[in-house]
């Protein structure tokens, strides 16, 4: 399946999407996210991937929604059609997604990087939401989930100045997992994406769930929450084959199941 607006390929058990819209700076467009979705639909249904890795270029990981396609919107026409609702489902992803972000992840290009479950950025990475610059605010969940990132204040500061964040200052704030250098950008995020994608696939996804569910319930429920899916994990032959090559001294071999 050919995409015009990505890249999209197979290493191993990880699955690589490029955005790549060089002459935009690789702003979201609507075509682009329909592609978006079509490939992380492909990656879901291949049960050999274990772990989704999003990226951009070297200059921008995605430099926010598409202002030229976004200019002449009506409200009745974003409300009927419900803009931008397409994204909900590539956050709802239940395989982890990692961001490998390098250069610009400004407005939409943030968001995205925040939908991933974790950021690695390269040195050369600036953060920013700077929606109120263009007379809106941010729209792909990026007022939540930096809040959540964040805390309120930086958030704040971000979203009503709409001033960048470096990479060192993204990871100090604990807006990004890591900070590697440029040049090994992709091969630092297929690293750890290859070890995810080396665990038990339904115990990597009900710890993901488990991680989720802390945005939206209370302390107690969460906990709850988290013991119930581990007492399922008992249930699993590779929680009985992780403890037994722990025992045994050896690598576990786990199939999924
Ligand atoms: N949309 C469309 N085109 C873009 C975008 C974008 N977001 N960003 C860059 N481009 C294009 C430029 O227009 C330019 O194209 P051309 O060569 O045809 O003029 C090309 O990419 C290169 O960009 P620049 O020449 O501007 O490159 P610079 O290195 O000088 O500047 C910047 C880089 C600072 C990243 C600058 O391009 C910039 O400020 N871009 C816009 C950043 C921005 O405001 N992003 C937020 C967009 S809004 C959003 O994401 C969510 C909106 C939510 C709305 C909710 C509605 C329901």
């Amino acid at each position: 399946m050919a995409f015009s607006t990505l890249l999209v390929e197979t290493r191993g058990k990880v699955g690589l999407i490029t955005v790549n819209r060089p002459q935009a700076l690789n702003a979201l467009n609507s075509e682009l996210l329909a592609e978006m979705n079509e490939a992380l639909d492909g990656f879901d249904r291949d049960p050999s991937i274990g772990c989704i890795v999003i990226t951009g270029s070297e200059r921008a990981f995605a430099a926010g929604a598409d202002i030229k396609e976004m200019a002449s919107l009506t409200y009745p026409g974003t409300y009927i059609d419900d803009f931008f609702a397409g994204w909900d489902r590539v956050a709802a992803r239940r395989k982890p997604m990692i961001a490998a972000v390098a250069g610009f992840a400004l407005g939409g290009g943030c968001e995205l990087a925040m939908m991933c479950d974790f950021i690695i950025a390269a040195d050369t990475a600036k953060f920013g939401q700077p929606e109120i610059k263009l007379g809106v605010m941010p729209g792909i969940g990026g007022s939540q989930r930096l809040t959540r990132l964040i805390g309120r204040a930086k958030a704040m500061e971000m979203c009503l100045t709409g001033r960048m964040m470096d990479a060192e200052e993204a990871e100090r704030s604990g807006l990004v997992a890591r900070v590697v250098p440029a040049g090994s950008l992709l091969e630092e995020a297929m690293k750890t994406a290859e070890t995810i994608a080396s665990m038990s696939l339904p115990i990597a996804m009900m710890t993901k769930e488990a991680i989720h569910r802390a945005d939206e319930v209370s302390l107690s429920e969460g906990i709850r929450f988290e013991r119930r899916v581990f007492h399922a994990m008992f249930a699993t032959r590779d929680q009985k084959e992780g403890m037994a090559a722990f025992v045994e001294k050896r690598k576990p071999d786990f199939k999924n199941s």
